[in-house]
């Protein structure tokens, strides 16, 4: 198995736009170009080199695609090592990459193993996760994590959550972007195609509201923001209207409580609520 890190950073997004309640954050992995493709053929191309290398050698390549255990993967032929938030940590790259794997039948040499490396005392992803999601390092619920929620999660979202997601509209970075290997290693990446402008990094709230489903498709083709298609995705949006408790979020979430889904009106139901009890009009 050959085991292959892509970064996908290209930078973070400024403090004060990440916590600016009127805006919706996307995580980072799903700002440019669908990983599964800009990867998945860099992959084919280094399989047909990998083929050419042996007689008869074949090939399967992976990227989140398959049944691979791929951070397990990658920590054994020593890419990184998995940190206390589960993920991947190259030590000269961070955690902002994707992993992706060859399988071939070529005899190849194992890589020799990098120093042993780790979190040491930190736990500053464990204190920082919004909704308190590992139970204990080195361990996830999903159930409680917000890139679960808004990305894989279809139904109604739990209510004890709603107010923990905060202004996370697609998956969550706050458990990378607080990991003091990422602050101090992250490599920009040198596909410009995992880059994008700040409105579609963090669109304003109010905009995405109105958002028709031809629109939705037009704004995220060729992205991973389509994943929770666009009635996850509205419900989303939803979401972060209650929390952004102001005037101008009971305005913005007008056209979300006559939405078409049922789905997106129960939830805009909620915040509207919500943020009666916060604001003073
Ligand atoms: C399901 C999944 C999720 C779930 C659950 C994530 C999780 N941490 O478990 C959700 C939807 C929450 C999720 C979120 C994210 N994901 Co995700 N996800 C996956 C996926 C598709 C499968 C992982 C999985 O469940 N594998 C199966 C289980 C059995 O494996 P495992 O958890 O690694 O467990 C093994 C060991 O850890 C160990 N183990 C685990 N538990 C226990 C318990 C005991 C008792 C023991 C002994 C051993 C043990 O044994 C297992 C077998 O080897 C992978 C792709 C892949 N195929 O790996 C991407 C993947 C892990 N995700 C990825 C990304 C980028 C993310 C997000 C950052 C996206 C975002 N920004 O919103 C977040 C990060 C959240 C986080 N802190 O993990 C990347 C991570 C890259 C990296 N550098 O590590 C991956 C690898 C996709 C890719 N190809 O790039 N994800
Ligand atoms: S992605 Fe966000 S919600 Fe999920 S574990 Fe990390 S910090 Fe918590
Ligand atoms: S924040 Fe700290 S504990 Fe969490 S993965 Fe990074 S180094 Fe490890």
């Amino acid at each position: 198995m050959i085991s292959v890190g892509q970064s996908y950073f290209t930078g973070f997004l400024p403090e004060e736009i990440r916590k600016d309640p009127s805006r919706g954050i996307i995580a980072s992995y799903a700002w440019g170009q669908d990983y599964h493709d800009l990867m998945g053929h860099a992959l084919e191309e280094l399989a047909e080199f990998v083929q050419g290398l042996g007689v008869d050698a074949k090939t399967k390549a992976y990227v989140d695609t398959g049944p691979v255990l791929e951070r397990e993967v990658a920590e054994r032929a020593g890419l990184g090592f998995v940190g206390k938030n589960t993920l991947l940590i190259h030590p000269k790259m961070g955690s902002n990459l994707f992993l992706g794997e060859i399988l071939t039948t070529l005899e190849l040499e194992p890589s020799p193993l990098p120093k042993k490396l780790s979190c040491g005392s930190c736990t500053r992803c464990l204190d920082v996760c919004p909704t308190h999601a590992f139970p204990s390092a080195y361990v996830l619920d999903s159930r409680l994590c917000i890139s679960y929620l808004t990305i894989e999660f279809r139904g109604s979202i739990p209510v004890e959550l709603r107010a923990k997601m905060g202004n996370h509209i697609f998956g969550c970075d706050d458990c990378q972007t607080c990991c003091p290997w990422v602050n101090r290693f992250s490599t920009l990446s040198r596909q410009q195609a995992y880059a994008n402008t700040l409105e579609r990094k963090a669109p304003k709230l109010d905009t995405l509201a109105r958002l028709s489903e031809t629109e939705f498709a037009e704004m995220f083709k060729g992205s991973a923001v389509l994943r929770p298609k666009y009635e996850g995705f509205m419900r989303n949006v939803a979401v972060a209207i209650g929390n952004w408790k102001s005037a101008d979020a009971v305005i913005a979430l007008q056209p979300l409580l006559k939405h078409e889904s049922e789905l997106v009106r129960e939830h805009a139901e909620f915040s509207k609520q919500e943020i009666g009890r916060g604001v003073e009009f």
